[in-house]
């Protein structure tokens, strides 16, 4: 594969929709394509699963049940859109991946870490994202900001102390993963956050019109 695979990770109102369409600014200003996409969603039948798990009528559906509609989304996202497009040469720059996974079902749920690493090589068969942005900021801070704008979904409903759990699992995979995963302030001012991002993206995009 040679297209660059990019996640964009973080907590409630942590700013990926913001940061989102400035990376992609960058990337296509640099002469790259890009495929910009999302999870849970990115397909058809993945937008159809999106909304099942973010409907808070929903309020029945069991861990498990969550935890097998991610991988389903992903299953689907994945061998429609991801893959092909990396293949292809071009970049893909995802809102979530599995990194929400460990988080919100393994930290926030309580899922074992084994049983998600399972599902994981089931369906990525190793693919992994080259690099992941993980925006973040206290809960508190994030989800003021995200109060601020609708009304919350499922996972925007659940208590601190979910979000605390979620939070800290995504700072330990960015403690083993620092390669792959880089650790941006958002709790910062907007421009303060462009700026963490830019330098990392200056690195990336330097190696890659080099290749
Ligand atoms: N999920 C997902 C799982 O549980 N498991 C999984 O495997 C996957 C893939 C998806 C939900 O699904 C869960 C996690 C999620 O709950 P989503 O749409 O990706 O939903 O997630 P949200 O976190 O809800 O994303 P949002 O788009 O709603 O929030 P953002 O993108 O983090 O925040 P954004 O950019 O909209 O910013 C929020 C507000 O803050 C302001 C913005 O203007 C906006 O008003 N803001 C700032 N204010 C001050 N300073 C800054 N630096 C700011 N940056 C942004």
């Amino acid at each position: 594969m040679s297209g660059k695979f990019i996640t964009l990770e973080g907590g409630e109102g942590a700013g990926k929709t913001t940061c989102l369409k400035h990376i992609e600014k960058r990337i296509k200003e640099a002469g790259i394509d890009l495929c910009v996409t999302r999870e849970p969603g990115g397909t058809r039948t993945g937008e159809k699963i999106r909304e099942i798990l973010l409907d808070r009528g929903n309020f029945d559906i069991l861990d498990d049940t969550e935890l097998i509609l991610m991988f389903a989304a992903r299953s689907q996202h994945l061998n429609e859109v991801i893959s092909p497009a990396l293949v292809a040469g071009t970049w893909v720059l995802c809102d979530r991946f599995t990194d929400a996974t460990y988080a919100y079902q393994g930290g926030g749920r309580g899922i074992s870490q084994q049983r998600i690493a399972d599902l994981e090589h089931w369906v990525q068969k190793g693919l992994k994202p080259d690099l992941t942005l993980l925006l973040d900021l206290p809960v508190d801070v994030g989800l003021e900001r995200a109060g601020k704008r609708s009304t919350p979904d499922r996972f925007e409903s659940e208590d601190i102390s979910f979000m605390q759990r979620m939070r800290l699992t995504y700072l330990d995979i960015a403690s083993r993963e620092p390669e792959r995963v880089k650790v941006i302030d958002s709790s910062q001012a907007l421009g303060n956050v462009l700026s963490q991002i830019d330098s990392i993206l200056d690195d990336l995009l330097a190696g890659a019109t080099s290749e």
